[in-house]
């Protein structure tokens, strides 16, 4: 039956990360590697009232068939709740997902061709790299610096691709606490990038799950609150409140959201109408702001272990991101070492993290490695930083430039 496979079928990669999960899970493996929120900032004890109480009060409407788009009243608390950032939109902007992980899916769909350019970032988000990869794309890497994507190389390169008559349907970017990386695109490089969108004529893809976790610094504007013409933006509830109920939104302008949901009705029929209430009940009591608040308090103190002990423990020519907020810090070794080839001592000591290549959509990234500070309790992080700083002293001296 294999030879029956599509072309398609046959290109499909496993992803590193879900993979990983699987070899991590032993007892005493400390895991940098997954982007895990931790389970302490589950909401047991609002869900255990809540529970009971969607399904004596929706109960109907939970455990049916829900439409397309998503519940109104979940739709609208969302617009609320984006209101927040000062961007107005109504419910017909908003298409309620199975995680943005489906959104991404689901915009792929609906943009890419077989051979059409998109940009995205080096390293960009696995993620985005696999949902995309399987439309056979040409995907094009723009690197990133402290400050995000580089919008500057991509105002160069944009002028020679119409040249060439390929121009870019989409921009693919995390410009808030980037996965992997942990940068924040700056503020005049998001303007710089909405400019482009309209002179060049593509969509901007902003996916944004971390722009709630910052835990110092100021904010800066999302992209979509500074244009809601050309930005598809995707936000999920699964680092605020629990992956388990995969529950995340689409939000854009109205022609693309009624294409969204021409693909959705493709792939799922809903999103599951019972997280959906939960959800809604959740927003509606006025948990949801209190709840980000304890969950920032912790990442935060975290984030400190992490940076604190990797400056006290990693060897000198190590460099890493200080991510104002999000999850993960991005480290570079010196360039003669490979953390694919490292990662398997990693490993035998017991810690693990995804090597930098995972993040590449055309290669690079070999002496990288994208380290996860939310998911290990404190101890483990001043554990799992000593055994990797083992790891690391023990290849460069190994291996010699
Ligand atoms: N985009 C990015 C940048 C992510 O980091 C993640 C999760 N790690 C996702 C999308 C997918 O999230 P969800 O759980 O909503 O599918
Ligand atoms: O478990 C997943 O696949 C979601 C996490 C993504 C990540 O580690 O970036």
């Amino acid at each position: 039956m294999i030879e029956l496979f599509s072309k398609r079928a046959h290109a499909l990669k496993a992803s590193e990360i879900r993979e990983l999960l699987k070899l991590v899970q032993s007892p005493d493996m400390i895991s940098f590697a997954g982007g895990l929120p931790n389970p302490k900032t589950f909401p047991g004890e609002e869900l255990k009232e809540i529970v009971p109480d969607v399904i004596s009060r929706h109960g109907r409407s939970a455990l049916q068939y829900g439409v397309t788009e998503g519940i109104p009243q979940l739709r609208d608390g969302i617009v609320e709740w984006m209101k927040r950032e000062n961007v107005e939109l109504t419910r017909e902007n908003i298409l309620i997902t199975s995680g943005s992980q489906q959104g991404l899916d689901l915009v792929g769909r609906i943009f890419i061709d077989p051979e059409d350019p998109v940009i995205l970032g080096a390293p960009s988000y696995l993620g985005a790299i696999s949902a995309f990869g399987t439309l056979e794309p040409n995907l094009i890497s723009i690197p990133l610096d402290d400050d995000g994507l580089q919008v500057e190389i991509l105002e160069d390169k944009l002028p020679r691709m119409r040249n060439r008559g390929s121009i870019p349907k989409m921009v693919y970017t995390v410009p808030t606490f980037q996965n992997p990386a942990g940068v924040t695109m700056s503020l005049k490089r998001r303007k710089k990038l909405i400019d482009l969108s309209y002179e060049f004529d593509f969509a901007i893809i902003e996916d944004n799950p971390y722009s709630e976790l910052r835990y110092t610094g100021d904010p800066i504007p999302t992209l979509i609150s500074l244009d809601q013409e050309r930005v598809v933006y995707l936000g999920t509830f699964s680092k605020i409140f629990a992956p388990g109920l995969r529950m995340a939104w689409l939000a854009g302008p109205h022609q693309i959201i009624n294409k969204l949901t021409l693909a959705k009705q493709a792939t799922d029929l809903c999103s599951p109408a019972f997280n959906q209430f939960i959800l809604y009940e959740f927003m509606e009591r006025g948990h949801l702001q209190p709840h980000i608040t304890e969950i920032k308090e912790l990442y935060s103190g975290k984030r400190k272990v992490m940076l604190d002990e990797m400056k006290e423990q990693m060897p000198e020519g190590m460099e890493w991101t200080k991510p104002e907020g999000g999850m993960f810090l991005w480290a570079t070794v010196p360039c003669h070492i490979d953390t694919q080839e490292m990662f398997p001592k990693a490993l035998e000591k017991k810690v693990a993290y995804v090597a930098g290549t995972a993040f590449h959509a055309d290669g690079g990234g070999q002496n990288s490695m994208r380290i996860n500070f939310s998911y290990s309790s404190d101890d483990e992080i001043k554990e799992g930083v000593d055994r990797l700083s083992t790891v690391v002293r023990e290849e460069m001296s190994r291996v010699s430039c």
